[in-house]
């Protein structure tokens, strides 16, 4: 109970810290945009990681407050990177249940505007499974902010279970292979397989195809060779603050 006043006082001030991860291009390596990932450094016990206070913060009430705070914070930071000639879109991790919030394409709405951001500027990343959990819920606010211009990305694609013809039916945009799947592609051939597969399946259905937990020149080059559309992992950078993310991206060419 004490951790949900700490979470619930560092979104109020928001202390709430973000870090941002690049993708990249992998036939160019031109960055094309960045995932926004919360970070939260408790005064005391000093960081908690992201899988212990999303949970309780979907458990608690305060995912709203900090998803709102994420997409605030993650529009502001593509305006000044844009400001500086990096014109990358970012994307924001939606919880399980924000799908269920019917007031979010609203807000989305609203802080692009404040933000003077182009909707197809912001993607939003949900996970194959909490589209499982409501899909006739959730399909009504995907559409809504697919209306809006805004692009959505199916995040850990592989690991749910949705049906190829349920996936064909949502307004995405994007999937994104999961790391259990990248992380080890130049070892296991039975992942190439899955991963060229999935690419192939991605493109067959229109959409762009992004891999997650590149974690080596080896898998980058696959990833290349396999017709990937964007790339993201330690390979190419961890997670940064955002200031380290800036001077990373003033070094890119
Ligand atoms: O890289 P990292 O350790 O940050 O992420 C751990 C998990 O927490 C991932 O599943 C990631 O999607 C999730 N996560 C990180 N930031 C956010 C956020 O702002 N909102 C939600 N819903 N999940 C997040
Ligand atoms: O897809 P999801 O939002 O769950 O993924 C974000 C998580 O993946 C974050 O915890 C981030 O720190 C982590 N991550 C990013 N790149 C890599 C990588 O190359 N390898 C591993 N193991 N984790 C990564
Ligand atoms: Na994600
Ligand atoms: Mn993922």
């Amino acid at each position: 109970l004490a951790r949900i006043a700490d979470l619930r006082a560092a979104i109020d001030r928001r202390d709430l810290m973000v870090a941002f991860q690049p993708k990249v291009d992998p036939a160019t390596g031109a960055v094309v945009g960045a995932e926004a990932l919360a970070r939260w450094h408790h005064p005391a016990d000093g960081m908690v990681p992201p899988d212990e206070f999303i949970p309780l913060a979907e458990h608690s009430g305060l995912i709203r407050p900090l998803t709102l705070h994420m997409l605030e914070v993650a529009l502001r930071s593509r305006a000044a990177w844009a400001r500086t000639g990096h014109d990358l879109h970012v994307a924001v991790n939606l919880s399980p249940n924000g799908l269920l919030d019917v007031t979010l394409p609203e807000v989305v709405e609203r802080l692009l505007a404040q933000t003077g951001s182009a909707p197809a500027s912001l993607t939003l990343e949900i996970t194959e499974s909490s589209i499982m959990a409501d899909p006739s819920g959730s399909l009504a606010t995907l559409e809504r902010l697919h209306a809006l211009g805004v692009k959505l990305s199916i995040d850990d694609f592989g690991t749910g279970y949705s049906s190829l013809g349920r996936l064909r039916r949502l307004p995405i945009h994007e999937v994104k292979i999961d790391r259990s799947f990248v992380q080890r592609l130049t070892h296991d051939h039975r992942d190439r397989a899955v991963v060229r597969s999935a690419v192939q399946l991605g493109h067959a259905l229109g959409l762009e195809v992004v891999a997650e937990g590149v974690e080596d020149a080896g898998a980058l080059e696959l990833l290349a060779r396999e017709g990937c559309d964007l790339v993201q992992g330690y390979f190419v950078s961890r997670p940064l603050a955002p200031d380290a993310f800036t001077e990373w991206l003033t070094g890119q060419p």
